[in-house]
């Protein structure tokens, strides 16, 4: 292989991206970190904490979502919009923590204008308030409502493309990979930074890996932050048997996103606390850094916080003090 590139790059092609990811670990992880310490601060690893202000009753079908209305994941019931009062006082304790982003997550299908939306454009301003950077992941938007999120200082939006454009139509049938792109353009239109990833672990090959991590690293420029999630097989959903993904396959998926988009944040998320100490260091020298820190994702446990402030400490990658 040539020498790698530490430079960003919008032309990568899927076959490069696989050959990447089908390396040897140490060259792969050699390769990703010189990446890193070319284009990133080593040391920072940025803490993200999430929080449902929405939960259950989503009316799509992804396969891996305790969310869909489709499914009847156990332990998980719906429940009406968090008051903004709740998500002051989540967003306060988080920041407490040595939090710096704040994500509010809501099992919608896509914004609807109206008091729901109101009340999330006043947890937006609320948490941009406290000094911190607010994330929200809310589905489908359209123009007017990505401009009113900038307004009230939202910094980020997650929305995932999940799979590869192939594997699409195996994991979710009611919207296509065309939809969600419409929604990132939108909302990178309104200047707000897209935090866009994937899941491995759902079954998809080698090929589809790359060809998602093709698809994100073909933007110009790179998503902010690329999220690399792990299935948390959730019981009552479609995917609830699917075999837990082996821990070396998330070092090379994070290696090779952060080869494939140098400059971004790389965050190491659902599915973290599955990995042993080790698995997690070796993730954060291939140039994972960000985590979802604190107890909970959505609607499933993350890794302990106490545990993670042992590991970040150790490990000397940034524990705020
Ligand atoms: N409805 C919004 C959406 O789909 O964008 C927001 C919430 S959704 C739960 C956010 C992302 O979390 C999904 O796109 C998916 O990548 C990830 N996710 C959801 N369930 C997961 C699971 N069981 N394991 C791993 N990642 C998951
Ligand atoms: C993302 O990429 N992962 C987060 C966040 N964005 C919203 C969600 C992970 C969810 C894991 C399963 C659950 O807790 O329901
Ligand atoms: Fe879950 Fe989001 Fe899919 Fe709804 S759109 S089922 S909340 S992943």
């Amino acid at each position: 292989m040539p020498p790698i590139d530490v430079n960003p790059r919008y032309n990568w092609t899927s076959q490069e991206i696989e050959a990447l990811l089908k390396l040897p670990l140490l060259e792969l992880v050699s390769q990703a970190h010189d990446v890193s310490r070319a284009n990133t601060d080593s040391r920072g690893v940025q803490l993200a904490s999430l929080m449902n202000i929405k939960t259950g009753g989503c009316a799509e079908d992804c396969a891996y979502c305790s969310q869909s209305a489709h499914h009847e994941a156990l332990d998980v019931s719906r429940t009406p919009l968090s008051r903004v009062g709740e998500v002051v006082a989540a967003a306060k304790q988080a920041k407490e923590l040595g939090t710096v982003r704040f994500c509010m997550g809501a099992a919608w299908r896509e914004v609807t204008d109206g008091p729901d939306f109101e009340a999330v454009l006043e947890m937006v301003r609320a948490v941009r308030a406290l000094d911190m950077e607010p994330c929200v992941t809310l589905g489908m938007l359209k123009p007017h409502q990505a401009k009113a999120l900038k307004a009230a200082g939202l910094q980020s939006y997650n929305h995932n493309i999940d799979t590869s454009p192939e594997y699409y139509g195996q994991i979710i049938t009611t919207r296509t990979l065309e939809d969600r792109l419409e929604t990132l353009s939108i909302v990178r239109a309104e200047g707000i930074d897209l935090c866009t990833g994937v899941i491995i672990g759902l079954g998809e090959s080698l090929t589809d890996r790359a060809s998602a991590l093709g698809v994100l690293a073909g933007m110009n420029p790179h998503p902010e932050s690329v999220p690399i999630n792990a299935l948390v097989a959730i019981e009552g959903t479609p995917l609830e048997d699917q075999e837990s993904l082996p821990a070396l396959d998330f070092v090379r998926m994070i290696a090779t996103a952060r080869i494939v988009m140098p400059r971004s944040r790389i965050r190491l998320a659902a599915g973290r606390q599955r990995l042993s100490p080790e698995a997690q260091a070796l993730c954060f020298l291939a140039g994972a850094n960000s985590i979802f820190y604190g107890e909970r994702l959505l609607t499933t446990p993350n890794a302990e916080p106490n545990q993670d402030q042992r590991l970040l400490a150790e490990l000397g990658v940034g524990l705020p003090a």
